[in-house]
């Protein structure tokens, strides 16, 4: 029986892979999926596996990750795995990691340091599931990563859009037409930023993409290390929903970061690094148009230079006017307080 009053809630201290060479070859997501040509979710769950290492259980909302994944008979998945409900991510990190310290505490299994990481997609997370996430984020006593992996999109469904869409975009919900060019006129919520202000207890919130493979595994471990509830971000191009060719996807990652869209930072114990090509941005090399991005993307070709120019006056505006560049909305009535200064 272990003794309960010292018993303690360790996480696997996971280095920091430095460099490409130093990264472990073994594979935990391997074959036996059939997502799309491209797809970079399914790069994104097998970095995130790979950087978690074996003593790991995942756990996964429903959609192309679920159903892709996992079909009849086959798994990619080399780590236990389990499927659970569309808005669950939160709930089933919160009750594995519960139910694991309990067995733990009172004798019933090895005490030893588990991971337990819950994934979820935009549809999943942002929108559906987003009141259990936050739960799970006030939770400090209990060791798990949600991971959001976003493709922009209800994609398993065949491309509905999400609260994590972006302005415009031509989804089956938005098909752009001739009397109304925009169907989608919200702005994407920005999620990392919610769960890092609004969640004092959560440890870790970090942004990632997997174009930057060896970064993204590094946030992955420093999250696992920290332990307590943390949560991590990760934008993924979808050649299908995002429409474009599938030998596009390492490259629409590093231009949304370079255009400033998408920017990369992790908020640890309350202190924000920007880090990466957002960190040179932050640092003042210039970024690039947005144009750039969005034109090389189907799911934009209806897109005239005022909607353009709309995208990137509100890209200029996250950067130039945001209390927290790229990250915290608000702006001071003084504005020479605004922008404290970070690393
Ligand atoms: C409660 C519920 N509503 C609807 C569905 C149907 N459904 C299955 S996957 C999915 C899309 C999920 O989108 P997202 O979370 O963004 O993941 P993606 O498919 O994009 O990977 C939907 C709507 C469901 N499984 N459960
Ligand atoms: S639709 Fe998008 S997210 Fe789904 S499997 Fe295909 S590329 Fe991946
Ligand atoms: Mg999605």
């Amino acid at each position: 029986m272990a003794d309960t009053t010292t018993f303690t809630n360790a996480t696997q201290i996971l280095e920091p892979f430095r460099g490409v060479k130093k990264v472990t070859i073994e594979e935990y997501f391997t074959s036996g999926h059939r997502t799309c040509q491209g797809c970079e979710s399914a790069l994104v769950m097998k970095l995130m596996v790979k950087a978690s290492g074996p003593r790991t259980i995942v756990l996964g909302s429903t959609g192309c990750m679920y159903v892709a994944n996992t079909t009849y008979y086959t798994t990619p998945w080399v780590v236990p795995w389990m499927h659970t409900q569309l808005g669950s991510s939160g709930s089933a990190a919160l009750g594995t990691a519960a139910g694991l310290k309990s067995l733990m505490r009172k004798g019933k299994m090895k005490a030893e340091p588990i991971n337990v990481i819950a994934f979820c997609g935009d549809g999943g997370g942002a929108d559906m599931g987003i009141g259990a996430i936050s739960a799970t984020l006030t939770h400090k006593e209990y060791n798990s990563l949600i991971l959001l992996y976003d493709n922009e999109s209800y994609a398993n469904t065949d491309i509905q859009l999400s609260g994590l869409t972006p302005y415009g975009a031509n989804t089956t919900f938005s098909p752009p037409g001739s009397v109304k060019r925009l169907i989608h006129t919200r702005w994407k919520k920005n999620m990392a930023g919610m769960m890092a202000a609004g969640h004092p207890e959560c440890r870790y919130v970090g942004t990632v993409c997997a174009s930057y493979a060896v970064e993204m595994m590094n946030k992955v471990r420093r999250a696992l290390t920290i332990g307590g509830p943390t949560f991590i971000h990760s934008l993924d191009p979808c050649p299908k929903g995002w429409d474009y060719d599938p030998m596009l996807s390492h490259e629409l990652g590093e231009l949304a970061v370079e255009t400033g869209i998408f920017p990369l930072y992790e908020v640890e114990e309350g202190v924000l690094r920007y880090y990466g090509k957002t960190k040179a941005l932050v640092d003042g090399r210039a970024r690039r148009p947005v144009r750039e991005y969005l034109l090389k993307q189907g799911r934009f070709a209806h897109f005239t230079e005022e909607d353009l120019a709309y995208v990137q006056a509100k890209v200029d505006e996250m950067w130039d006017r945001w209390e927290v560049p790229g990250v915290v909305p608000f702006r001071r009535v003084d504005a020479s307080k605004a922008a404290p200064k970070v690393t």
